[in-house]
């Protein structure tokens, strides 16, 4: 990786990858893309930065032109609850962004990193310890447009020698950018409730189990991915990639430690606990530990401080 374009970069995982890469790459080789114009001051001042429509391949094409890009990071996406209640946007969004970022990468020669998503899994998916290479029959739009990315990007590699690569990210837990729209969401917003004194009304039932991961360590692992060696690889599209698992009772007594009077009541959402109820439990990544050494550093208790101290600074 040298010049390299991240599309989606206001997102929640874009407006920490960017940094990330400008602080390992320098910050004239990462450029800051995104629909939403001008982006945000940091994302702005500390780098290149221009608005890239997903949908329209030529605006792709002229800015890896234009910065020599020689790797995309395309992180466009409805987050699952939101395609679920408007369908055709989640996959307009989600298959217009990814099969315009393949084309280009095809004619460019770029590498392409479009993640994928325990969503990509549904209920006829062995729940426990997910297999890396299992039935995968999602029932919601964007499950279906996650499987289809996998499948296009690993096409893209035989067929035209596209360096496509990604991993399957799960719910993820971020003290910067908030998530939108996602199924995981409440793991994010329970610790805002938390350090803002307020209860927490949890939309998914208590023994709704799911992967999750901190956000420093779903960076690397976009990071570190993209810069193994491609012999190593036998998998590429896409990788399973856990830290914990926990359902909102674990979560909750953890955070209960920092803040005893912490209360928290449920109120289920019955989109996202349909949705929630087809994921698994915990996936087996095995293969992305072995084939590039995936190795996450966060766990439920250094997360939990973590996010507890960073949201104090912040809030
Ligand atoms: C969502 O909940 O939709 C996302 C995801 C797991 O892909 N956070």
């Amino acid at each position: 990786m040298k010049n390299v374009l991240v599309i989606g970069a206001s997102g929640q995982i874009g407006s920490e990858l960017v940094l990330a890469l400008r602080n390992k790459l320098g910050s004239n080789h990462v450029v800051a893309a995104d629909i939403r114009f001008p982006l945000d001051k940091e994302l702005a001042e500390g780098g290149p930065s221009c608005k890239i429509d997903a949908t329209q391949a030529q605006e792709i094409a002229d800015a890896v032109k234009k910065y020599h890009i020689d790797t995309i990071y395309n992180l466009v996406a409805i987050l699952s609850a939101t395609a679920e209640a408007n369908p055709m946007l989640g996959w307009n969004i989600g298959m217009g962004s990814v099969l315009n970022c393949l084309e280009v990468a095809r004619e460019f020669k770029t590498a392409l990193s479009t993640p994928s998503s325990i969503g990509a899994f549904g209920p006829d998916t062995p729940p426990d310890n997910t297999p890396q290479d299992t039935i995968q029959r999602p029932k919601t739009i964007y499950g279906v447009s996650k499987v289809a990315g996998e499948l296009l990007s690993d096409y893209y590699f035989k067929r035209f020698g596209v360096d496509t690569r990604s991993v399957r990210y799960p719910g993820l837990i971020s003290n910067k950018t908030l998530p939108g729209g996602g199924t995981t969401d409440y793991a994010v917003e329970i610790y805002y409730a938390a350090v803002k004194g307020e209860k927490f009304i949890c939309p998914l039932q208590k023994g709704t189990f799911m992967d999750m991961m901190y956000m420093p360590d779903a960076i690397d692992a976009a990071i570190d991915l993209m810069e193994v060696d491609p012999a190593r690889l036998i998998h590429r599209n896409s990788f399973n990639v856990t830290a914990m698992s926990f359902d909102p009772e674990i979560i909750y007594n953890e955070i209960k430690k920092h803040y005893p009077n912490f209360v928290m009541e449920y109120d289920i959402n019955p989109l996202k606990q349909s949705i929630a109820n087809t994921w698994p439990n915990s996936m087996d990544d095995t293969c992305a530990r072995q084939e590039w050494g995936w190795n996450p550093k966060y766990n439920l208790t250094s997360m939990t401080e973590d996010m507890i101290k960073e949201l104090k600074k912040k809030l």
